[in-house]
């Protein structure tokens, strides 16, 4: 019997999450008591009332944990639970966590503990609180050439300000963690988290114990989204606080409710920009300020703000430069990686700025746009040379494919003869840099083993969410082996078989774990091929394996794969091996902001099209089509899946997606019957992917390209295109030159007020 694809049992409701695996009878259930308001001063915790519902309930603080109360990493302000005496940061953080012997109990009981505290002022904006110097960490600049110079000769300057909401990351599966203690002092857990080795690290500072003592397994997770990158550790570490009080397992499984109000989301922007063009309309200098909106805590917003100053310039060749980032500490959750992570920010702002420019100077949005697309012999900004460039490439598949000028032109004669639904377009091109932006996380383990039967046991330090990295690790496998994919399984994350690893994140999954992969396989292929020479009497050089068979020159030997594993195990060699991957060739210097920080950039370019009810203000996306740049694809039905699936994320956050706090800090669309996201209707009925053929990337596994993130940006052309029937609706009705609206999201509200000139 094979294995089954995860995909059928994903289809049939059969993955067994966190919360569906079997359960010890003396398991307890926890759950969280949360800070009451946005910032507040612990003074103490009254758990009377909770206590007395339940004798099985039970209330841990601060003061139970027995080693450091900090899961900060490149900030210390991360307490796993606020103490008396200190500050918290934000509506909805952990002050005390509750355990009981159900989830029901354990839940109402956390809602009875109270806590005495003062209510501090919060500061909720970007940009107040960079005037109040809440700052975390110090502003960061990337610059080249010389704005002010260049800025004096422009025939057109444009400034303007550019804002962007946050996300909800809405994984299926909310934060869950299930810790066991183990014998001795040590613990297990199994955690819903991209970072394994995060997460076991957070446990071992808090508990007081060494690495090897806690073990943390990732199971396959119900979407992570880049949010369980950092902020699973919390959740996995209470559970493990919970289980080393009680001596007993603990599970903890955050509510949809509690997952939306406790955890990060993707960082609201706020910019300024400004843009200078020749009277042709190439660029000649831009300058933006980001005000990152981070949150309470630090958590990964350095690395987010060091992705939106590398994405700054996007796909364009702009020779002048200088960008300035702020990571504003405020106190709402703690913004977090999300899809994109920091990038999708970055472009919006640009492609604003050249949005701008296109209404102010007349030139047609598509022309702008070509004739500053970046060609091989640039460079990017931070001095990193661009090679095997595909943004004209693309872009130029695009606009052949949608016949981009009739489009417009059918478009302009609808709008003229229609004066209740007006239609817009608009088209941008793609340019993301791949691998972690910090250097030391570019690197991945893996240990392969063959066992005597044919079979193969491959783990990694990826983890599955859906994105299909093990169906592509083990392609990987089957391919280095020359068997076929079925003889193949791919085990779940543990710390156990590889150590050390970084998360499943920036796209890079199976780049860094399929060559980790490649290279164990390597190794025991080799030492395949010595025993198959023997066994055929032929030179190793002249052999290889295809279709399970040993090969000679290419041709089939009568020795199998099964049987060559069977004699090599017998003349006593070894069937398993470790492998390991950094990528190679990246450099940086942080101070000069210079260097060659990504492997490679992936290209592409996106049409879509809209109608808007000028009556209503609602619209409604008509089409989506993509040209991508996605290198040799180890499996082309999976990477269709993923550019769906992140242009549906990125189209949600630039139209529908409304994330929105009180003035007090408090989320208002707590639930998903008020927090709208991008569904089957939401979805145009047309949605063309096409990859560029015949473009292997030599710098990933296979000659593939990462999938994972990219497509995401492509859902700013959708926010564009509304932005266009909306500038169609008000040149006919009020005349002008229509909005210069920059604000994510265009929800119908928005364009309600933008078409009755109520914004600007
Ligand atoms: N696809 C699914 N189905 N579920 C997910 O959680 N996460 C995305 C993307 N695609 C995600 C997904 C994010 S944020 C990243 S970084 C990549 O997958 C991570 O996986 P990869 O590096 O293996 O592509
Ligand atoms: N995570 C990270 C990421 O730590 N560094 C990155 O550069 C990155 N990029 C995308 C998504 N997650
Ligand atoms: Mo993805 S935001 O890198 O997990």
């Amino acid at each position: 019997m094979n294995p089954i694809p995860e995909s059928v049992l994903n289809v049939k409701g059969q993955t067994r999450y966190i919360d569906d695996l079997p359960e010890a009878k003396t398991l307890l259930h926890a759950a969280v008591a949360a800070s009451p308001c946005a910032r507040g001063l612990l003074k103490g915790v009254d758990a009377g009332a909770a206590l007395a519902l339940h004798p099985s309930i039970r209330i841990i603080t601060a003061a139970d944990i027995p080693g450091v109360n900090q899961l900060g990493t490149a900030v210390a302000d991360e307490p796993l639970l606020v103490a008396a005496g200190s500050e918290w940061g934000f509506r909805g953080q952990a002050l005390a966590l509750v355990l009981a012997d159900s989830v029901s109990l354990a839940r109402r009981a956390a809602g009875l503990v109270t806590f005495s505290f003062d209510e501090l002022e919060p500061v909720l904006d970007a940009r107040e609180a960079a005037a109040k110097g809440l700052i975390i960490l110090s502003p960061r600049t990337q610059a080249m050439g010389d704005t002010a110079a260049a800025f004096a000769s422009c025939a057109t300057v444009i400034s303007g300000r550019v804002e962007s909401g946050g996300q909800e990351h809405v994984y299926l599966e909310t934060q869950a963690a299930l810790a066991t203690p183990a014998e001795g002092c040590a613990m297990r857990v199994i955690s819903g988290t991209q970072h394994p080795t995060g997460v076991q690290e957070g446990i071992a500072r808090v508990l007081g114990l060494p690495m090897h003592l806690v073990e943390v397994e990732a199971p396959r997770l119900g979407g992570g989204f880049g949010g369980k990158e950092d902020q699973a550790a919390l959740w996995a570490a209470l559970a493990c606080l919970g289980a080393r009080v009680t001596g007993k397992p603990v599970k903890l499984v955050l509510s949809r409710k509690d997952d939306m109000r406790m955890t990060g989301k993707r960082h609201p922007y706020s910019s300024d920009f400004r843009i200078g063009v020749d009277s042709g309309g190439k660029i000649l200098a831009f300058e933006a300020d980001y005000y990152q909106n981070s949150g309470a805590i630090c958590d990964l917003s350095p690395a987010i703000l060091s992705r939106t100053l590398f994405h700054a310039a996007s796909a364009y060749r702009i020779p002048n430069l200088r960008v300035t980032g702020y990571m504003c500490r405020t106190n709402l959750p703690p913004f977090t990686a999300f899809r994109g992570f920091g990038a999708p920010q970055a472009f919006f702002v640009i492609e604003a700025a050249l949005d701008a420019v296109s209404r102010r100077t007349g030139i047609d949005g598509a022309k702008l746009r070509r004739q500053n697309l970046l060609c091989d012999g640039d460079s990017f900004h931070f001095g990193m040379p661009v090679e095997n460039c595909r943004a004209r490439l693309s872009f130029d598949r695009l606009v052949e494919k949608v016949k981009w000028e009739s489009l417009r032109r059918n478009i302009d004669s609808h709008n003229a003869k229609d004066p209740l639904v007006k239609r817009g377009a608009a088209l941008m091109p793609i340019c993301f840099g791949v691998s972690f932006t910090k250097l030391l996380m570019n690197q991945g383990g893996s240990l392969v083993h063959v066992y005597k039967d044919g079979s193969i046991l491959v783990s990694t330090g990826a983890v599955e969410m859906g994105q299909q990295v093990s169906r592509k690790i083990a392609r990987v496998v089957a391919l280095a082996f020359g068997v076929g994919i079925e003889r193949v399984r791919v085990e779940r994350t543990t710390t156990l078989t590889v150590a050390n690893t970084y998360p499943t994140a920036a796209s890079t999954g199976s780049d860094i774990n399929g060559m980790a992969a490649l290279a164990a396989c390597q190794e025991i292929r080799a030492r395949l091929l010595v025993e198959a020479a023997t066994l055929l009497g032929a030179p190793a050089p002249e052999l290889s394996m295809e279709s399970g068979r040993v090969m000679r020159n290419g041709s089939p030997t009568p020795l199998s794969w099964d049987e060559l594993v069977t004699r090599t195990h017998e003349a006593r060699i070894d069937l398993s091996a470790h492998g390991f991957y950094a990528t190679p060739d990246l450099v940086y210097d942080m101070k000069s902001e210079r260097g060659s920080p990504f492997a490679y950039h992936v290209y592409g370019c996106a049409a879509v099209t809209a109608s808007v009810d000028v009556l209503r203000g609602t619209w409604r996306l008509d089409s989506v089509s993509v040209v991508h740049d996605g290198g040799e694809s180890i499996d082309r039905a999976v990477d269709i899946g993923q550019v769906e699936g992140a242009l549906a994320q990125g189209l949600g956050w630039a139209l529908l997606e409304d994330l929105r706090f009180d003035e007090k800090g408090k989320l208002l669309a707590d639930t998903l019957s008020t927090y709208k996201v991008p569904d089957f209707h939401f979805m145009p009925e047309k949605v063309d992917v096409e990859f560029l053929e015949g473009f292997p990337n030599h710098r990933a596994v296979m000659r593939s390209k990462a999938i994972g993130e990219p497509p995401l940006v492509y859902g700013i052309a959708g926010y564009f295109a509304v932005l266009d029937a909306i500038a169609a609706a008000r040149r006919t009705a009020v005349g002008g030159e229509g909005p210069g609206l920059y604000d994510i999201p265009l929800t119908p509200e928005k364009t309600l007020d933008c078409l009755m000139g109520a914004r600007p």
